[in-house]
């Protein structure tokens, strides 16, 4: 028992990504996106990187995304299931290419429209409120190929009606929205961030910087949209957050942590506070960066700032401005962080850091003073079915209490924080890598990374535990 429970209504509950769950990629007029010319691999890597061959996917190769779990169609049975575990929110994301197939086109999908209507009335029948993500990983590839995606300022307004189009159709189903997932993610994994496919020797920063612009306008005018369609809607920004800690106590160290941090605050402070802080500035002008911006822009992020900061929290990081340090990075982070000799990692060498999840949400609310959402947080590691049939994943339970008694913590340290969806909780596709072994779920899903498998669903233990802690509102982890 704790002696403490969490706020009443708390959000309890978990997130899915439409690319990562549905399947069903090419179904119900649905056109294709970025995503599902991801293969797995080191090709994945170098595309996620912007290094793309074929803007059509190659015969032969395996695309996770294609079938995933296939949410599509088992999208009532996962529910039931989220269900009985007590959920009170589900996050899910719109795949922009089910409403418009091309992004652009002169009239939306009614049978893309029609499923997320079933999806979130499906969840609402169950009692639980759906969170939306607006765009999580995915660009249609038409805007791809044919204006080279965010880099573009057309893509400003192709979003923008876009949004209109879901807030006029969902304005009673959906009132917690979401515009970018991870945002920040732009900087490190450009092409799964912002659909960005780089030149031989064109300026990556200058397009990065002028496609994340484009996007904190297309967020801008979504937040107008939303506080106009749906007055009584919220709608936060997306990071993926995890404090920096400088490796020693070399003032060059703690200020390269910091400076770190503010590469990914850079979004939000824009996104929340409605305005380019002056060290972006200063980025720009020392790398000689020109950012184009209409008459008009600065009023509008100035004047359509977040109601909530959503945030993703797995790790920590850790920076260090040592030669011989930097020999030690840590693998799978694509931060750039070294080793933290304090903490343990997982398979997938993510540091395993609780109490920088109170570190990280005691930030953001120093910094901006708004209601938190924790809409993801998670273990990724290999489960093994036993003979029985059963999943005893200790270890996720483990690395969840913990992170759930910190969450707990940063509350009582006077945090808003409105709710908790951790990542997976059925096993789905993993974003970086592609397998379906890297798994998050209170639910396992029969499908190995090479895609074969049943696609049955089976409870593991941590089922029964996540049940528990939602059914005591925390009291109990
Ligand atoms: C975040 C993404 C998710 C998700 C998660 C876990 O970056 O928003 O889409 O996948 O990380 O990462 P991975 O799937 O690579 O383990």
């Amino acid at each position: 028992m704790t002696n403490f429970t969490f706020p009443e209504g708390f959000l309890w509950g978990g997130a899915i990504a439409a690319n990562q769950a549905e399947g069903a990629y090419l179904e119900g007029g649905k056109g294709l996106t970025t995503v599902d010319l991801l293969p797995t691999g080191k090709k994945r890597w170098d595309i996620a990187m912007g290094k793309l061959e074929s803007f059509t996917p190659i015969e032969g190769e395996f695309y996770p995304s294609h079938e995933a779990i296939d949410f599509y169609h088992r999208y009532k049975e996962d529910i039931a299931l989220f269900a009985e575990m007590g959920f009170k929110a589900l996050r899910v994301s719109i795949s922009w290419a089910r409403i418009f197939p091309n992004g652009n086109d002169d009239k939306p999908n009614e049978e893309g429209l029609q499923f997320y209507e079933d999806l979130f009335d499906e969840l609402l029948k169950n009692g639980i409120q759906p969170v939306v993500t607006m765009a999580h990983f995915d660009v249609p590839v038409h805007l791809v190929e044919t204006y080279g995606s965010w880099r573009n300022r057309k893509l400003v307004q192709f979003f923008e009606s876009y949004a209109q189009t879901i807030f006029t159709r969902y304005k009673d189903k959906v009132k917690y929205w979401m515009t970018f997932n991870e945002i920040n993610m732009l900087l490190h994994l450009p092409f799964v961030g912002a659909g960005l496919v780089f030149k031989e020797g064109e300026d990556k920063n200058q397009i990065k910087y002028q496609a994340a612009h484009h996007q904190l306008v297309a967020s801008a005018l979504a937040v107008k949209a939303c506080h106009e369609i749906i007055p009584d809607a919220k709608i936060g920004c997306m990071l993926a957050a995890g404090a920096t800690y400088p490796y020693t106590s070399n003032p060059d160290d703690y200020y390269h942590a910091m400076d770190k941090d503010r590469e990914s605050f850079f979004f939000i402070d824009v996104q929340s506070r409605g305005e380019y802080p002056g060290y972006a500035k200063r980025f720009f002008k020392d790398n000689d960066l020109k950012i184009e911006m209409e008459d008009g822009d600065l009023e509008l992020l100035k004047d359509n700032t977040v109601d909530y900061i959503g945030f993703s929290y797995y790790a920590s990081r850790t920076a260090s401005t040592d030669p011989e340090v930097l020999k030690h990075m840590t693998s799978g982070n694509v931060f750039g962080s070294i080793e933290n000799p304090y903490l343990e990692k997982s398979e997938w060498g993510w540091t395993i850091d609780p109490k920088g999840f109170r570190i990280t949400a005691n930030q953001l609310y120093d910094r901006y003073q708004k209601p938190l959402f924790v809409v993801e947080n998670g273990l990724g590691a290999v489960d093994e079915v036993t003979p029985e049939g059963e999943i005893h994943d200790d270890y996720r339970i483990d690395y969840l209490k913990k992170h759930l008694a910190e969450m707990g913590e940063a509350i009582q340290d006077g945090v808003e924080i409105l709710g908790y969806t951790s990542w997976g909780p059925i096993d789905l596709v993993s974003a970086s890598t592609g397998e379906m072994k890297k798994r998050y779920g209170y639910i396992y899903v029969d499908k190995d990374n090479e895609g074969n498998g049943t696609l049955e669903r089976k409870k593991k233990k941590s089922f029964f535990w996540y049940k528990n802690v939602i059914a005591t509102n925390g009291a109990e982890l």
